[in-house]
């Protein structure tokens, strides 16, 4: 059986998990901290990353697209290459304009870290220009490519509402305020898959707030 390893507190991990559940795939989850990683099957030491039948595989983005591939029957790309290309165009919009440009601020908005002011600057600079490439691209009708769910919901749900507040409270200004975020979360609210990601989430969060305390 596949088995997601990681914890569920890490957005990514919850990217991989939400794309499991929608596509009604038995797996596993294996409970793995950052220090305990495999790096045999992580070399860079990051979670997620999925045991399957072929062996072990890392990064989020390709373990989507493996699953895409492996197990077809509920599909989360369209199948036009066209519409699949701006699916997989809002999911590395989403990656790399947006979580990995506001993970810089998370030391510092959640683990009682420092900014430095120009870095700060930066990142706000970068921010605003993945805010507004992201507005351009989303449609949020309801879906961020449109009437159907797609792995670029995976993402969004997961990252978008990490980096909304990461800015809220380094800036105190929301940089994604150009986004609908506020009904796109409470409308993937009523999806089962979304809403069993977020309760691990916040028990997720709980549980490294604790593992932090305990290991400094
Ligand atoms: N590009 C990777 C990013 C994964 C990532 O950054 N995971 C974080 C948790 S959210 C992690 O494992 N951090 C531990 C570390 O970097 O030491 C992916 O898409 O899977």
């Amino acid at each position: 059986m596949l088995k997601l390893v990681g914890f569920a507190a890490s957005n990514y991990y919850n990217v991989v998990k939400l794309a499991l559940l929608e596509k009604g795939l038995a797996f596993e989850e294996q409970h793995t901290w950052a220090e305990e990683i495999d790096p045999v099957a992580s070399p860079m030491g990051k979670v997620p990353y999925l045991l399957t039948e072929d062996g072990a595989l890392s990064e989020s983005a390709v373990i989507l697209e493996y699953l895409e591939q492996r197990y077809p029957g509920v599909p989360l790309l369209p199948a036009n290459p066209w519409a699949a290309a701006k699916v997989r165009e809002l999911l590395r919009h989403s990656e790399l304009h947006l979580e990995l440009v506001a993970r810089r601020l998370y030391p510092a908005a959640f683990f009682g870290g420092q900014v430095s002011g120009a870095n700060s600057e930066q990142v706000r600079m970068l921010l605003e220009r993945g805010a507004a490439a992201f507005a351009q691209l989303a449609s949020f009708s309801p879906y961020v490519a449109g009437a159907e769910f797609t792995l670029a919901d995976c993402a969004a749900i997961c990252h978008l509402p990490l980096v909304s507040s990461a800015s809220r409270i380094i800036y105190g200004q929301d940089l994604l305020s150009a986004l609908p975020l506020a009904e796109y979360t409470k409308q993937l609210g009523s999806r089962p898959a979304v809403r069993e990601v977020e309760a691990a989430r916040r028990a997720g969060i709980q549980a490294l707030s604790a593992h932090y305390a305990s290991t400094r």
